[in-house]
């Protein structure tokens, strides 16, 4: 397979003035016909190539000529006028049998559109890149009732209907859905009083009671970026559609947002307080791509960190806004720390702006997205919010209507605030998590803080230059009030120190406040400076950490030296829980310890190797001893946490549920799980039933309880894969494995649905001991079924490969065994571009 490199960029040969489409649809014969105006780019000649990929070429023509193209398996090329024409295609496609997701597809007899990133090729011949861009109008004919498309409906008749996106839009925006749909209706008035037409389209039936949620949080969302980035909407329309097969969450396509069903639709009985926040953060982030994405897009691939990065960031802003700022800043790191850390330490290392790829779809990452957010998160810190809002508002006024770049984006920042951001731009080009050591000392009322950066080697770069690292530090007096106040540091060098004048006594240094940069922080820290910091810090981020790396201190005691908790933990944890005047989202955030996976990359840092068995049950036991200690408190607590009156998924009122079923998570260990049948029992919303359950199923009871959640919601398929994966989640270590493979024996298994294998194979990766049994029994049944699934659906299975990417971390056994694994797939016959390149970046 072909390697793409950013540096051989080459804009394309020719401008499309319009493009008209027009849809025949049949389910295993789809006709489309294009007809585009071409015009010769003088400045960039080049050959007429356009993209074309499963398509079965029925006739061409030139200004109405016939013409015979040269077809190859990924596009054509024909020889063409050196002045303006008029393309002509007819292509054949068959959605019915489209099981990849990708182009046009069916979902349960509904046609949609997958088009990003490369997928517009699938349904007719044309240049399928991001920076050819072109208005299109769109006829769709055929029998159903609903027939969508990008844009404002012009104009419809019976079987058919035609639209215009008045917007030049490259054509992974583009976007097509007919079927027999209900909508949920609604409108909202932009600031500038154009009344703009909601619909949130789903299947006729139970789905129509789960819409209300998402129209409010799209409404929610327009409104906010309004006030926050003044960005008002552009269409007369904007319609969402559910689907049920959807390979990500969901797509931005310009005015017609597909999203996966389990990221929009939502029920309080249904779903949980986590599904609503998601459903929230995801209609928020793909309505806010209308101008991080789509009226300003990327130039190309490499570039889809300006568009993901931004639209993250934003979407992050929203939901702090929505709720709590500090739980949202604490629940991204804790993401970042985890997934993308480990991204970034392995052997899928790649820069936020990566250099080169063979199949993009396997860069729509965590780094690209996550740590694409941190870097703008980093840019506003240091540029201030008001030269933030400059900045933004010169790059939509600048750039509207463009394909742009990463150069385009640091740009406007350079020309609003006269900064120099060009050490600042080695965030983009280098991959790893710098390190960043520090050391303190203390003379003469001066305290100075003395830091190293350093990042690892990531494959393809062995030396890494200093970054710019805005380092948010406050001091604390030894009695715990705030002697400094939080200021952010500049560390620009490799070393560098920095002085605090004045000070009476040496103070404790609260480093890297709200999080302020993706690093890693070393430093020598005691346990009753961590359990200070617990207590007295002021700065909520800093104050769970300090938690968090008690915590991990005391598990890796426990793993190592089998050594009893430190009292400094439990008293913390103590003092913490007891404390009404902090928010109980932020104290169920303090009582949850690390993942099993956090644990493994912890000791695997410190130079053990883990194993995954022992840290499940160190987990288990401060569990068990934390329950212990807390006990008496724990009622009062669950008392306080009741939340009267009918549900509503509102963080204060989700806060209070998040930290009663923490509770109930503790209490379970103590009561043989009593309290958690009634919980379960009592529920009256799929958050208490869920938690009850889980309860339950995480003290190896609850067998009754499952079967009855099985009948309860066997119609309901987006509950049937939390069943799905809280059966894999919560299986004994020693019974993951066989428990996956029982489920897919399931009547309701389908592996062709992304959702279901996920909720199964995706909660056996992710149960860290269960995977890791020593017999390798996982790392063979998840390989078995990822090879099954590469022949259906090659996206989903090279993104599923990522359950591998830690191997090295293991003792030999392990690693052998997962490596054979690793090896069987990039043998299979067959193997897509996707999982090969995965396979192969990770054996590489
Ligand atoms: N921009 C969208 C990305 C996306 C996608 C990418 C590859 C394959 C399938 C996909 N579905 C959606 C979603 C987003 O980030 O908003
Ligand atoms: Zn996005």
């Amino acid at each position: 397979p072909q390697t793409i490199y950013l540096k051989d960029y080459r804009p394309f040969g020719y401008y499309l003035d319009d493009v008209h489409l027009t849809f025949r649809l049949a389910a295993s014969a789809t006709r489309v016909v294009s007809r585009i105006s071409v015009r010769p780019n003088v400045d960039f000649p080049g050959e007429f190539f356009l993209h074309g990929q499963d398509v079965k070429l029925i006739w061409a023509k030139i200004d109405g000529a016939d013409v015979t193209p040269v077809v190859s398996a990924d596009g054509l090329t024909c020889d063409a006028p050196d002045g303006p024409f008029v393309w002509e295609a007819e292509v054949e496609i068959s959605p019915a049998t489209n099981t990849a997701l990708e182009g046009l597809y069916m979902s349960n007899g509904v046609y949609c559109t997958q088009c990003e990133a490369e997928g517009f090729r699938k349904i007719t011949f044309y240049p399928d890149r991001p920076d050819v861009m072109s208005v299109f109008c769109v006829r769709i004919e055929g029998e159903l009732p609903v027939l969508l498309s990008n844009g404002n409906p012009t104009s419809h008749g019976d079987g058919w209907a035609e639209w215009l996106d008045p917007w030049p839009k490259p054509a992974y925006l583009f976007a097509l859905v007919a079927g027999d749909l209900v909508a949920h209706s609604d409108g909202f008035t932009t600031m500038s009083g154009k009344d703009v037409a909601l619909n949130i389209y789903v299947r006729p039936g139970p789905d129509e009671a789960k819409c209300a949620f998402g129209m409010g949080a799209l409404k929610r969302s327009m409104k906010w970026d309004e006030d926050v980035y003044g960005r008002e909407y552009d269409l007369d329309i904007f319609n969402i559609v559910a689907v049920d097969d959807f390979n990500m969450g969901a797509m931005e396509n310009k005015g017609l947002n597909i999203f996966n069903s389990s990221c929009v639709l939502a029920s309080p009985e249904t779903s949980t307080d986590s599904n609503f926040e998601r459903i929230e953060a995801i209609i928020a982030h793909e309505y806010f791509h209308n101008w991080t994405g789509n009226r300003i897009t990327c130039r190309d691939w490499f570039q889809l960190c300006l568009k993901e990065g931004l639209t993250v960031f934003r979407d992050q802003q929203y939901t702090g806004d929505q709720g709590s700022h500090a739980v949202k800043r604490i629940e991204d790191a804790i993401t970042l720390r985890s997934r993308q850390f480990r991204e970034d330490n392995g052997p899928l290392a790649h820069p936020v702006r990566p250099e080169s790829f063979i199949e993009i779809n396997n860069f729509y990452t965590i780094t690209v997205y996550e740590k694409g957010a941190e870097l703008i998160g980093m840019l506003k810190r240091l540029v201030g919010d008001d030269a933030y809002r400059k900045a933004l508002d010169l790059y939509f006024t600048r750039h509207d209507g463009d394909a742009a770049t990463i150069e385009d984006w640091l740009q406007v920042f350079e020309d609003t605030t006269g900064r120099d951001l060009t050490q600042f731009k080695r965030w983009y080009s280098q991959a790893g998590t710098p390190r960043v050591t520090v050391t303190d000392d203390f003379k003469d009322g001066v305290y100075a803080l003395h830091f190293e950066q350093q990042t690892p080697p990531t494959p393809g770069q062995d030396s890494k230059s200093a970054q710019v690292i805005p380092i948010a530090v406050g001091l604390l007096s030894q009695d715990g009030t705030e002697v400094q106040p939080t200021t952010v540091l500049e560390m620009t060098a490799t070393t560098q120190s920095f002085a605090f004048n004045g000070l009476a006594e040496k103070p404790v240094p609260s480093l890297l406040r709200d999080f302020s940069a993706p690093v890693i922080l070393q430093r020598d820290q005691t346990n009753v400076e961590r359990a200070f910091l617990m207590t007295h810090d002021t700065d909520p981020f800093n104050k769970w950490d300090a938690g968090d790396a008690l915590a991990k201190d005391v598990l890796t005691k426990s793993i190592t030296e089998n050594t009893a908790p430190d009292a400094a933990y439990l008293d913390g944890i103590t003092a913490i829980l007891r404390n009404d005047a902090l928010d109980p989202a932020f104290r169920a955030l303090c009582l949850s310890l690390p993942s099993e996976d956090d644990m493994a990359k912890a000791l695997h840092d410190a130079g053990t190797v883990p194993d995954p068995l022992a840290i499940h049950h160190a987990i288990e036991a401060l569990k068990l001893t934390t329950a212990q200690h807390v006990q008496d408190i724990l009622p009062r607590i669950q008392a306080d946490m009741i939340v009267d009156g009918p549900y509503s998924p509102d963080a204060k009122n989700a806060g209070k549920r998040s930290l009663a079923n923490s509770v109930l998570g503790l209490l379970s260990r103590l009561d043989d799980g009593a309290a958690a049948a009634k919980q379960y029992a009592d529920a009256d919303n799929m958050t208490m039933q869920l938690a009850g359950l889980a309860a339950l199923l995480r003290i190896s009871k609850g067998e009754d309880q499952s079967a009855a959640f099985r009948d309860q919601w066997r119609a309901d398929r987006l509950v049937m894969d939390k069943w799905f994966g809280l059966t894999v989640s919560l299986a004994a270590p020693d019974l993951a494995a066989d428990t996956a493979l029982r489920l897919t024996q399931e009547p309701d298994f389908d592996m062709k649905n992304p959702n279901r294998f996920r909720a199964v194979f995706g909660a056996l990766a992710g149960h860290s001991a269960g995977f890791h049994a020593p017999s390798g029994v996982s790392y063979r049944l998840l390989g078995d079924w990822l090879a099954k699934l590469d022949a259906i659906n090659p996206q989903t299975t090279a993104r599923m490969t990522t359950a591998f990417e830690t191997w090295r971390r293991y003792d030999v056994g392990r690693q052998d065994q997962m490596r054979d694994v690793l090896e069987t797939l990039a043998k299979t016959a067959g193997l897509s571009r996707d999982t090969g390149e995965m396979v192969g970046r990770m054996l590489g």
